[in-house]
């Protein structure tokens, strides 16, 4: 510590209070002690800059490499850290160590992205979100990378370059950002049958989330669980939400994107941030070779589910994310998932795109964390383990750039007999507990081929559009008119379409006639086209996991000058009361005036915070602040879009004129003061035809 509080003299001016006796002093890299920050070393005041200037080239040279190569594909990602905790042993089934014990918890660190962006692009395209959860078992790390949705675009692996090639900017113009809607990417879809299930989840609100913790997750692939007697039963994830289910819709999530680019990274930190910790269950379909066989598609098919109605989902556990990252790169940046990384317990199918995955993630964490060494990072490093205080891992690998270890003795290989003359002699593989691969009894031909069982690409994209909502059905003809209308190429949209007949007659002819297009001839099928029994699951509008409720919700009050202070003070107990937060808005943020002479701050600017961003909206005006306020865009806008959005409106009478205004007309959700808090737990899907032109 220094105690140096003296005033710079001699500095241009520049008078800067000098280091104070509670920081620590300053050093470079190599612990050197710093005793100028702001001036670089030089020949002279008024001359030319040094080489020598250890200080300066040392700070310039590190910043200079600050960047390392963002992720291939989901670059843009928000975490936190947490914990899983069981609920139900799943002792018979799994030797996994942290399903073994009701109860027992395993710390977690889950990241949720975006696929098709930049790491500097906004919260909310029309995307895929990931979903992957890093679990610090005491049998190391298992990394279960999945994502929002249970299905995939592809069959196999090899595919994958192609399918993100088209998806992400175009090569020669590098637009656009974060979005599908233009030709490269359809080109590829219209070209790839086996996409078209996958293209009605992308299609759908699933890829509007209203904040990551309103998402399902899913591991997508089958998986096995192992159990003691080395019995193998197949398994898929699912984490279902305890927030409920929840989208926005497309023009929301616009208005969004422009308003707050980092909607869900800031719901995730303020969440957390105020105790109100976004909270999973942890679902298993569990299942064998039997039911595997009697069923119309094949489990080893990422482009196919098994509806919950066929096989239930079983909850096993839960994970609540209670702690946001202290350093957004050293953790959130650095964080390396590998779904090659299982523990004890747990193994993989012959799933073609998961084994291909097996491969990748090791791969690209070499490029982009630059070392073999990237598991000895904090936020990788397998601290679950009993010996992690002082290794979390064992074995003779050595040395390789940024080696943080420093090991001791000569045991760098095995086997060795050193520990005979009294050396360390290392670790060595445990039969018992090490991992066990299932035996699973393999035979065929090397040949590149696709079985049959993989042919069927429609009956499950049928089966998804007849499940959902009519109002999410809706969204999602909407979505591929428009998608489709920023495809510039005709016979891709054609192609397209032609796709879309043998998923369901009414949505093709729905997307047509959006395009004012022609229907094609339906493209030929490799199999016949099922109609199976809806599954009401999958709904998000109506379905199992929407909940009316305030909880974790945010509620807007706009006031202005005048505005009756009794009111807007019961309201916002009230919000609080049903577990929501109220955001005071005006025009002017720092003090508004109110009917009984007191004044109060408000939480937002009216232009700040457009309703977009908040769950339900409420007005309370003065005579004289309504009729300034109609003649308001921004204030205008914000009842309008809190009606075009279908969101719950309360206000008090003064206010009339501004709803008047904007177009609000009288229905359930539109209430008084007295009914609003109720109201405001849901949103008025009914209200949507309108107020806009659907497909
Ligand atoms: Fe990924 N994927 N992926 N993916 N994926 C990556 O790994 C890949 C797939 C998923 O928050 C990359 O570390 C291949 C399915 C998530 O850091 C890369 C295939 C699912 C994340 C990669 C797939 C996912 C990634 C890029 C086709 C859902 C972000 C950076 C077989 C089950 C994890 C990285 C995080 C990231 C490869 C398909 C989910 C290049 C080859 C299916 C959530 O390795």
């Amino acid at each position: 510590m220094t105690s140096h509080t003296d005033l710079h003299p001699g500095n241009g001016g520049e008078t800067h209070q000098a280091t104070d006796a509670d920081h620590p002093v300053l050093t470079t890299n190599h612990g050197t002690p710093i005793s100028d920050n702001q001036n670089q070393l030089k020949a002279g005041a008024r001359g030319p800059v040094l080489l020598e200037d250890e200080v300066y080239r040392e700070k310039i040279n590190h910043f200079d490499h600050e960047r390392i190569p963002e992720r291939i594909v989901h670059a843009r990602g928000s975490a936190a850290h947490g914990y899983f905790e069981c609920t139900e042993s799943l002792a018979d089934i799994t030797v996994a160590d942290l399903f073994s014990k009701k109860g027992q918890r395993t710390e977690v660190f889950t990241r949720f992205s975006t696929v098709a962006g930049g790491a500097g692009s906004v919260d909310t395209p029309r995307d895929v979100r990931g979903f992957a959860v890093k679990f610090y078992t005491r049998e190391g790390n298992w990394d279960l990378v999945g994502n929002n949705i249970p299905v995939f675009f592809i069959q196999d692996a090899i595919k994958f370059p192609d399918l993100i090639h088209a998806a992400k900017m175009e090569a020669d113009r590098g637009y656009p950002q974060a979005a599908t809607a233009h030709d490269t990417f359809w080109d590829f879809i219209s070209l790839m049958p086996e996409s078209t299930h996958m293209i009605m989840w992308a299609m759908s609100d699933r890829t509007l989330p209203r904040t990551f913790a309103n998402m399902e997750g899913f591991g997508v692939h089958t998986f096995r669980f192992i159990n003691k007697e080395g019995k193998s039963t197949f398994v898929k994830f699912h984490w279902k939400p305890k927030a409920g289910l929840a989208s926005t819709i497309w023009d929301e999530t616009v208005k969004i994107a422009g308003a707050d680019p980092d909607f869900q990274r800031r719901d995730l930190f303020e969440r957390i941030d105020r105790g109100d910790f976004p909270t999973w269950e942890l679902g298993v379909q569990l299942f064998d070779e039997e039911f595997a066989n009697s069923q119309p598609y094949d489990v080893l098919d990422a482009t196919k589910i098994i509806p919950e109605e066929v096989l239930p989902v079983k909850i096993v556990g839960k994970m609540v994310l209670d702690r946001y990252p202290d350093n957004f790169f050293a953790e959130t940046e650095q964080a390396a998932f590998v779904p090659s990384h299982v523990v004890p317990g747990i193994g993989f199918s012959n799933d073609p795109l998961l084994q291909g995955r097996l491969f990748s993630y090791t791969d690209t964490q070499l490029s982009r964390l630059g070392s073999v060494n990237f598991h000895q990072l904090p936020i990788n490093a397998a601290k679950g383990r009993a010996e992690a205080a002082g290794c979390p891992f064992m074995n003779q690998q050595r040395d390789g750039h940024m080696q943080m270890a420093v090991p001791k003795g000569r045991a760098n290989y095995e086997p060795n007999s050193l520990a005979k003359v009294g050396e360390e002699a290392g670790a060595r593989e445990d039969p018992d507990k090490g991992y066990k691969t299932f035996p699973s009894e393999e035979e065929g031909q090397k040949l590149r081929i696709r079985p049959e069982s993989f042919a069927d690409h429609y009956s499950q994209a049928r089966l998804f559009f007849r499940s959902i909502d009519p109002a999410e059905q809706a969204h999602l003809a909407s979505a591929l008119v428009f998608e489709l209308s920023k495809v510039g190429i005709e016979h891709i949209r054609t192609a397209v379409m032609a796709n879309l007949r043998n998923v369901d007659e009414d949505l093709a002819a729905r997307v047509a006639d959006g395009l004012a297009m022609d229907l094609p001839e339906a493209s030929p099928t490799a199999a016949p086209v099922l109609d199976m029994d809806p599954s009401p699951a999958l709904r998000i509008i109506r379905g199992p996991l929407e909940k009316h409720t305030l909880e974790g919700r945010s509620v807007g009050i706009l006031i202005a000058d005048g505005s009756d202070a009794k009111a807007l003070a019961s309201l916002k107990d009230a919000v609080k009361d049903a577990g929501g937060r109220a955001i005071v808005v005006a025009p002017k943020v720092g003090k508004v005036p109110l009917s009984d002479g007191s004044s109060v701050a408000a939480d937002s600017q009216l232009f700040g915070q457009p309703s977009a961003t908040l769950d339900a909206c409420a007005v309370i005006l003065s005579k004289e602040a309504t009729a300034k306020l109609v003649k308001e865009g921004a204030a205008v806008q914000w009842v309008m879009d809190a009606f075009g959005h279908l969101k719950a409106i309360g206000f008090n009478a003064e206010a009339k004129p501004l709803l008047d205004k904007a177009g609000v007309e009288a229905d359930e959700g539109v209430t008084d003061l007295g009914g609003f808090v109720e109201a405001a737990k849901k949103r008025y899907w009914d209200r949507e035809p309108n107020v806009r032109t659907l497909a």
